[in-house]
């Protein structure tokens, strides 16, 4: 029988359980992402941890990291695997490194607006993808939002691929997304994001392609005067969480992170819908010169050569499969 030292103990031990476990530790989790505080993946981060703490009534508190506190993306998704970061919101560009199933989602050109995205990363496919993710000693939780992809770059205006030849374009650290514009005829330089903005600063890169709100929420008019909105990829995100983490939760628990998944994604489209009815001229405000209507087969077209190197390595099941539903 274990024996109280002291009256204190006694009362000390007694008060805890009468707050019903309140005074369970609170444990305190890093949710990481690349991109700046309050951008589309901040507020899916906010949203996860407001609806997190109500469900668990403040027993766990989410510490957003952002702007790449933590690393790149690439880093992020081994931090989870090696359980050094708890959760992340990042796009698809090097998961492929760690889940080649999930390559198909960067193919240029694969999905022809949001709706269309939205329905077949919700639905049976995408749900498909995520227990594929989540073989690879990843939580894969639910598929978030980065968004449409555009061209950016210091040269000059982009109006045709023609206007892409030669130009040093970072890419993420995806092969297929590299393979597209190598065939459109740049030069592709794979980098973390959080190298980006300096490497353009320094011109050690021409341009660079992302999303508006990626463009907008990191102010790169201050270091890019052209873009072109090319919409060349839809660029999907995805909420993961650490193995490490999530074993160590009760069924309950895990339906509590699984709310707050929904919560997240629902906030960060809606600053992507935000951002897109906004950004652009948001970028003109701040000097850039945007070119708005391309000829996009001609760009299709140009990467297309991804599409035989894609098919040739990974086959074209799930490829055929997102083409026909939509
Ligand atoms: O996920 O690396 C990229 O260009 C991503 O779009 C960015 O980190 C947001």
């Amino acid at each position: 029988m274990f024996r109280f030292r002291s009256f204190a103990a006694v009362s000390a031990v007694a008060a805890s359980f009468a707050l019903g476990g309140a005074a369970s530790a609170q444990t305190v989790l890093n949710f990481a992402h690349s991109t700046a505080q309050n951008s589309h993946y901040s507020m899916g981060v906010q949203a996860f941890a407001k609806t997190l703490s109500e469900l668990s009534n403040g027993k766990f508190e989410i510490r957003e990291q952002a702007a790449g506190a933590l690393g790149g993306e690439r880093d992020v998704i081994e931090g989870l695997q090696i359980g050094s970061v708890e959760l992340t919101i990042s796009s698809t560009g090097p998961l492929g490194n760690f889940v080649p199933e999930a390559l198909v989602l960067d193919l240029p050109f694969l999905f022809k607006d949001y709706d269309a995205a939205r329905s077949i990363l919700d639905g049976e496919i995408g749900q498909e993808l995520l227990a594929k993710v989540s073989e690879n000693n990843l939580v894969a939780l639910a598929w978030s939002e980065n968004g449409f992809r555009h061209v950016t770059n210091s040269r000059g205006p982009i109006n045709t691929p023609a206007d892409l030849d030669g130009l040093k374009i970072r890419t993420m650290e995806n092969p297929v997304h590299m393979e597209a514009f190598r065939a459109a005829g740049a030069s592709p330089t794979p980098m973390a994001f959080p190298e980006v903005f300096a490497a353009l600063q320094q011109h050690v890169i021409d341009g660079q392609e992302n999303p508006i709100p990626v463009i907008t929420a990191s102010k790169f008019w201050e270091v890019q005067d052209n873009l072109t909105l090319t919409g060349h990829v839809y660029s999907p995100a995805i909420i993961l969480a650490a193995p490490s983490l999530w074993d160590g939760l009760s069924d309950e628990e895990k339906g509590w992170f699984q709310e707050a998944a929904t919560a997240a994604v629902a906030a960060t489209r809606a600053k992507v819908e935000a951002d897109e009815a906004n950004g652009v001229a948001l970028l003109r405000e701040n000097g850039m010169k945007v070119i708005e209507k391309v000829d996009q087969a001609a760009f299709q077209k140009a990467v297309s050569p991804a599409y035989d190197t894609f098919v040739s390595k990974y086959g074209d099941e799930m490829l055929k499969r997102i083409q026909a539903a939509q």
